[in-house]
């Protein structure tokens, strides 16, 4: 199982070595307040694709949460919270790679 694992591993860093010089996209998970109704996630949705470098999100309402899915060239978790807490919903990053 150890060798398995590790064997996985170098051919992750074959795969990223093949890509070098473009960044690979990060994907964030974002603690957002404020969403009150089924309208706010639209609109938090909208504020963070607004963002360049921002490749997809995906907003769910229960959780209170945004998963952004992003350039790390372009942009960063710190843009992405500055768009949400603009658009009256701050936020803060919860979880990172
Ligand atoms: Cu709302």
């Amino acid at each position: 199982m150890r060798r398995y694992t590790r064997g996985s591993m170098s051919l992750a860093v074959l795969i990223a070595a093949g890509t070098a010089f473009a960044a690979p996209p990060q994907t964030t998970t974002l603690a957002v307040e404020n969403m009150t109704c089924g309208t706010c996630p639209i609109v938090v949705k909208k504020a963070l694709e607004r963002v360049p470098g921002v490749t997809s999100t995906s907003v769910d309402f229960d959780k209170r949460t945004a998963t952004v899915t992003f350039d790390p060239d372009k942009t960063t978790s710190a843009k992405l919270t500055q768009a949400t807490t603009e658009a009256g919903f701050p936020s803060k990053v919860i979880s990172k790679p």
